[in-house]
């Protein structure tokens, strides 16, 4: 066996969604927090995550998470949340792969019926309360960063469609919000690529026209996800295609999107307290949401989400890079 590297990973699904768990082989990413390891990994490592996510490791929808050891005295690990569009601040369904993995593996102490897991992630703490039963990690309920409203009833002009009116909001990424029928489009998975291409041409006319930034840290900015909502959804219980450059739908319900939801189902008088909201995905499954807590970022009114999923383990594997590979980082077909 010939290779410059052993990368170890456990494979899981989150609703759908992969989360390659890299458990070992990378060392620790210079930096003291994990908002700086992910401007250094991307600087300096990005190599590495196009090999784990690109063809013919992973593919156009691949999505992974880096564990490092904790930059906060009481946290378990750091997470660094690798995609196909490079590294995000905080992933939702990437963090209920990594604590499944984690308490399946043993590599927390786990209690039953409830085991909490402190994460550090680029956009802050999160803390991971997995439901336990025979040491099978049954349910991840994920306390999020703040959630907040940045804007509701934008107007933006898109190349090729006209005026698009979408709401801004933030659950950990920025997420445009869009009823998909004032596009003319049907919630339909068989016209995903017209439904995709359109998700596209609108992030990247947001992104020219009011391009959104974290009001407490701009290293958080852009918008490269447009949550399309169904047209039968309902306060409570809403269907979502979500549409992630560059190019690809998330399969499960999009954590940080479904944050981002619920701040603006708040922000729009159509949730209050701590009323559940049921988000399904454009495959069919489900996470629930509620507000556990109320707080401030910067000078808006923000929520404390917490965000129910499942996740299973599908696989491990030790990842390798012969010398004589042409494509050291994989490609994109
Ligand atoms: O679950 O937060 C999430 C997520 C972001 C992108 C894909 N999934």
């Amino acid at each position: 066996m010939h290779s410059s590297m052993i990368i170890s990973a456990i494979d899981t699904h989150t609703e759908g969604m992969p989360t390659r768990v890299i458990t070992g082989g990378v060392g620790t990413i210079a930096g003291d927090t994990m908002a700086a390891r992910r401007m250094y990994f991307t600087e300096h490592l990005d190599g590495l995550r196009r090999l784990l996510v690109n063809e013919p490791r992973g593919h156009a929808a691949m999505s992974g998470a880096i564990l490092q050891p904790a930059t906060t005295d009481d946290g378990h690990y750091g997470v660094l949340f690798i995609e196909v569009s490079g590294l995000l601040p905080m992933c939702g369904h990437g963090t209920i792969g990594v604590a499944t993995a984690l308490v399946e593996a043993g590599m927390v102490p786990v209690t039953e019926p409830h085991t909490e897991i402190r994460l550090d992630t680029p956009a802050g703490r999160v803390v991971a309360s997995v439901a336990v039963s025979g040491g099978h990690a049954d349910s991840v309920t994920l306390r999020n960063v703040p959630a907040y409203c940045d804007s509701l009833d934008n107007k933006v002009e898109v190349p090729g469609i006209g005026v698009v009116r979408y709401d801004m909001a933030y659950g950990g990424n920025f997420y445009a919000i869009v009823d998909i029928a004032e596009l003319g489009l049907p919630f339909d998975r068989t016209r995903k690529d017209r439904i995709l291409e359109s998700g596209l041409r609108i992030m990247e006319a947001i992104n020219e026209f009011r391009r959104p930034a974290h009001l407490e840290d701009e290293r958080i900015a852009g918008c490269k996800h447009v949550l399309f909502l169904a047209p039968d959804s309902e306060p409570a219980h809403t269907r979502n295609a979500m549409a992630i450059h560059p190019g690809w739908f998330d399969r499960s319900p999009c954590g940080t999107g479904t944050s981002a939801l619920l701040a603006r189902q708040h922000a729009r008088g159509l949730l209050s307290g701590d009323q559940v909201l049921h988000n399904d995905s454009f495959i069919g499954t489900t996470f629930t949401a509620r507000a556990v807590d109320t707080t401030t970022v910067g000078d808006r009114t923000a929520i404390v989400p917490a965000i129910t999923g499942r996740a299973w383990l599908t696989g491990t594997a030790n990842y390798l890079l012969d010398p004589t590979d042409p494509f050291p980082e994989g490609f994109v077909f």
